[in-house]
């Protein structure tokens, strides 16, 4: 298949390299174009690839049979937008990013649109990208003609395991979201690691249940007991990890509360469900967010 990576950071780099060692063409695609993208990557198994691919080739572009967009949350649908124009009709985008909230910016987009979640773990290391953790990538239709399109599991599940196809996608999402709006905002308010809020279990509980009450109002089914043992899961195998929006925090980028917290309480207010608890911790990490901004300015 020919493959263009939208966004070469963490993930976007293990795509790149596991796609292109399957056999696959691919191309990156950078904000500030340039002629080509380096991947530095450590695998799993402490090999490491360092290689360079075309990017920003408009061609290849217009030839692509997939757009792989890798991208934060806020950054995807300014960038879809200025490449959908160039992309064939039929060409799939799909979406694999932390939060909830790009589809409704992409509902003018007229090629299909896949949706994807993944537990797969990297880290920045200077130059380098470390592959910290395999995982399961849960990818599915987020619009109706994405649904013909499951046989792209197989043929991803081929150079980065596992990939998962679901028909309902919605419900992956929503569960990964549960943990993210717990997880990511704790974890910059406590300055910690993921494994150190076990020690915050009330905290994480009055969170679960405001997250259940929106997500059953959404139609998924759940409570919060469950989303407190999958979170209380997820803090345990992800106990080493430092959360994405930390890493923001830490670096001074903009993180994605917007399309985490911020999209729970969207869906709350259309609900008419208070969700102080969330909301508390929204206004936290936007403040420590607009500390940094403001100084931009
Ligand atoms: O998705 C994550 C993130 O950091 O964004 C978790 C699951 C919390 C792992 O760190």
């Amino acid at each position: 298949m020919k493959i263009t990576v939208l966004g070469c950071g963490a993930l976007g780099q293990i795509w790149l390299s596991a796609l292109a060692q399957q056999g696959h063409e691919v191309q990156g695609w950078l904000r500030v174009p340039q002629p080509y993208c380096s991947v530095n990557v450590i695998n799993l198994d402490g090999t490491v690839v360092n290689e360079t691919f075309i990017a920003n080739d408009p061609l290849f572009l217009a030839e692509s049979d997939l757009l792989l967009v890798t991208l934060k949350a806020w950054q995807v649908s300014e960038a879809v937008h200025n490449l959908q124009p160039l992309l064939p009709p039929d060409c799939p985008i799909l979406l694999i990013h932390n939060g909830m909230g790009t589809l409704e910016e992409l509902s003018n987009v007229s090629q299909p649109i896949l949706q994807g979640v993944t537990t797969h773990a990297a880290r920045q290391d200077g130059t380098v990208i470390v592959h910290v953790a395999s995982g399961i990538t849960h990818i599915g239709p987020a619009t109706p003609d994405g649904a013909a399109l499951s046989e792209l599991a197989e043929i991803l599940h081929q150079s980065l395991p596992d990939v998962a196809w679901h028909n309902h996608i919605a419900s992956a999402s929503w569960q990964k979201l549960a943990v993210n709006c717990v997880i990511n905002p704790l974890t910059v308010i406590y300055n910690c690691r993921n494994g150190d809020l076990a020690a915050h279990r009330d905290e994480i509980s009055r969170l679960c249940q405001e997250v259940a009450n929106v997500m059953e109002r959404e139609g998924q089914h759940t409570s919060r007991s469950s989303l407190m043992d999958y979170v209380l899961a997820v803090i345990d195998t992800t106990a080493e990890n430092t959360s994405s929006m930390l890493q923001d925090i830490r670096n001074q980028r903009r993180t994605e509360i917007e399309y985490i917290t911020g999209y729970l309480m969207r869906r709350a207010r259309a609900q008419g469900i208070a969700t102080p608890e969330n909301s508390r911790i929204y206004e936290l990490v936007k403040r420590k967010e607009q500390d940094y901004e403001r100084e931009r300015i």
